[in-house]
């Protein structure tokens, strides 16, 4: 599990929900030029509803293996490894289905690649906390249940609640600590057009701005400036 640092990158840069979209996303990441002295989160859903769910992984894969980047495990890619390993059906119907179609496509030409596929999601971390200018942060892919305690420890929540939680995040959470997460489109909320969200009174902030709809996007967040960027 990821540990309190403190940083003394240029931005510490948080992407939202990819979801397959790789094209769109590499819009993004032209637009933001991510740079060795950048410190890089990417908080998961790399793959499932989009058209290059293979692409956006095997991207994932390599980037993740730089020591100046994360990337966390989204619900999507624990669905995928319950699907490939135990037949959990949940993933078919999530999208799932086309990323096992390109996934057979491309174990034609690179045989390795499930195997290497499903031990990179295996040791993605669930969450990773930074100190940064001072200020405690947090990153996950859902945020944390807090609706009953509504300052919980990170590191006291279920997996299924790190990866899957929604109004029980952001419609209690009261922490001191800023959580920056993926998951539940913005657009879900009412926001249009799609545009990083910080929730109101509370220090959460929401960018997945819902890469497979229509208008969607995919977002970066520099958590040191607030600047965003944007994909195509
Ligand atoms: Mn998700």
């Amino acid at each position: 599990m990821s540990e309190v640092m403190t940083v003394e990158y240029k931005r510490v840069l948080a992407f939202g929900d990819i979801h397959g979209h790789f094209s769109k996303f590499m819009t993004l990441y032209e637009k933001v030029g991510v740079t060795p002295e950048d410190f890089s989160i990417y908080l998961g859903d790399y793959v499932d509803r989009g058209p290059e769910n293979v692409k956006a992984l095997g991207w994932i894969m390599k980037e993740a293996k730089k020591n100046n980047v994360v990337a966390l495990k989204g619900n999507h890619e624990q669905m995928m490894l319950d699907g490939i390993m135990h037949n959990d059906i949940n993933w078919f119907f999530n999208g799932g289905l086309k990323t096992l179609g390109e996934l057979r496509v491309e174990a034609r030409s690179n045989p390795n690649f499930i195997t290497e596929a499903i031990e990179f999601i295996k040791n993605r971390p669930l969450y990773h906390r930074m100190t940064i200018d001072g200020r405690e942060y947090v990153f996950c892919h859902a945020g944390v249940n807090a609706y009953e305690d509504h300052d919980p420890k990170v590191e006291e929540q279920s997996e299924m609640q790190l990866l899957w939680t929604r109004e029980d995040f952001y419609n209690h959470y009261e922490g001191s600590a800023t959580y920056v997460v993926g998951h539940t489109p913005v657009q879900y909320l009412g926001v249009e057009p799609p545009y990083p969200l910080k929730v109101e009174g509370r220090n959460v902030w929401m960018i997945d701005t819902g890469s497979y709809f229509e208008d969607g996007k995919i977002s970066c967040l520099d958590v040191r400036s607030g600047r965003i960027w944007q994909s195509d």
